[in-house]
């Protein structure tokens, strides 16, 4: 092990259990299941926060755990303890996190597109309380120099070997520019210690950005005067497809505006009688601004009400009351716009890996007599 960090595996690959009313399982992966947030509060629990693992989650000894600063852009390259990190001055944020591939399964649903990866619905995002040292205070004090271009933290999670081919621990440049900006080392998360499935001790937390670019489990971290890349940033994570350009776009950095309802896929809904609906739209890119929901598979829209904080980069809750009276299958959908001026899409343009699906999604409910 790198720095002497204690660390064992988890047999099951996610430490935390894994309820069924609370998750989807996909592999090495967990799904929160959008009803489970139906009067949950702002935030979403550890306990029922989805989990995105290329690997599993390794149990890392916070008390043995260093944090090592080196590269060719530092002045004083040295290394940080729980201890030293926790004296620091803190920052607390609410935060949204959320994988490139959320949504991704709505491809072929809506789409009837292929795709290959992991099958997400819409639950791969949760919005934390985070609290930690900003990255700019640890880089200040490894004497960051003005010549450094990209700043990349490595996990200490098991290397990724898929299809034969071992692509090392799972790591991601980000410009120091944005690492000098809102980054946070997380070791709380909404007013506990890091949870292992989540990056005990110690997480990037990267607003705005996708959910990859917040390295759990955080050992090391380079700062290089040169650019760097990692398989992340060359193979997975870019846009490929006839809508791109060849040999793939750019690595993706910041996601669309999405919007869910806490309904359970295939919600079964009395008729005759008043339901309030609700959900919540989330935006890398500004604050929502209002949000639009068609009971009726979009022939109709109506403005949903907006209530509690409207925080970017987490998200806004709304409602809207329904009182079905005719039985049988129904679609709803939810449609945010964001104070850029975004409006979610009808279509998202098809990529091969299924990445930043931010089309308006159609929620089948049944409206039954009970
Ligand atoms: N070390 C490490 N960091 C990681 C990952 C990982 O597998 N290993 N997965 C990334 C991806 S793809 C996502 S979407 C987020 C998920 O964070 P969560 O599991 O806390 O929800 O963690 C990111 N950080
Ligand atoms: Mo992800």
């Amino acid at each position: 092990m790198p720095y002497g960090t204690l660390i064992c595996e988890t047999s099951t690959g996610i430490a935390k259990p894994l309820p069924p009313e609370l998750f989807t399982v996909h592999g090495t992966c967990a799904e929160m299941r959008w009803e489970a947030m139906r009067g949950a509060g702002y935030h979403v629990p550890a306990d029922r926060f989805f989990v995105r693992n290329h690997t599993s989650t390794p149990l890392v000894d916070a008390a043995s755990w260093r944090l090592e600063l080196h590269g060719s852009g530092l002045g004083n390259p040295r290394g940080f303890g729980y201890e030293d990190l926790l004296a620091l001055p803190a920052v607390t944020r609410d935060v949204a996190i959320e994988c490139a591939g959320n949504g991704r399964s709505l491809f072929t649903a809506q789409q009837h597109q292929e795709v290959s990866g992991t099958p997400w619905r819409l639950g791969a995002v949760g919005v934390a309380r985070w609290r930690g040292v900003p990255l700019s205070t640890v880089l200040d004090l490894a004497g960051i120099l003005p010549s450094a271009v990209d700043v990349m933290a490595r996990g200490l999670d098991p290397r990724y070997v898929a299809g034969g081919v071992d692509h090392g621990r799972v790591r991601r440049p980000i410009p120091a520019a944005k690492a000098l900006d809102d980054v946070i080392l997380a070791y709380e998360m909404n007013g506990g210690p890091l949870p292992p499935d989540h990056g005990h001790p110690v997480r990037l937390v990267v607003p705005s950005w996708i959910g990859l670019a917040s390295v759990k489990w955080v050992g090391d971290i380079e700062v290089s005067a040169a650019p760097l890349t990692s398989p992340w940033t060359t193979e997975f994570y870019r846009m490929f497809g006839v809508a791109h350009p060849p040999g793939g776009g750019p690595p993706l950095t910041t996601g669309g505006i999405r919007s869910a309802f806490e309904l359970p896929w295939g919600a079964r809904l009395a008729a005759g009688r008043p339901h309030v609906l609700h959900g919540r739209s989330w935006s890398a890119g500004g604050r929502i601004t209002g949000v639009e929901v068609s009971l009726d598979a979009g022939a109709t829209w109506r403005r949903a009400e907006l209530h509690g904080p409207r925080v970017c980069p987490a998200w806004t809750r709304w409602h809207v009351a329904w009182n079905p009276r005719t039985t049988g299958p129904h679609t709803l959908m939810a449609r945010a716009a964001d104070e850029t001026g975004g409006v979610q899409p009808m279509r998202t343009p098809h990529n091969e890996l299924g990445y930043l699906f931010d089309a308006v999604v159609r929620h089948p409910v049944t409206v039954t007599y009970f």
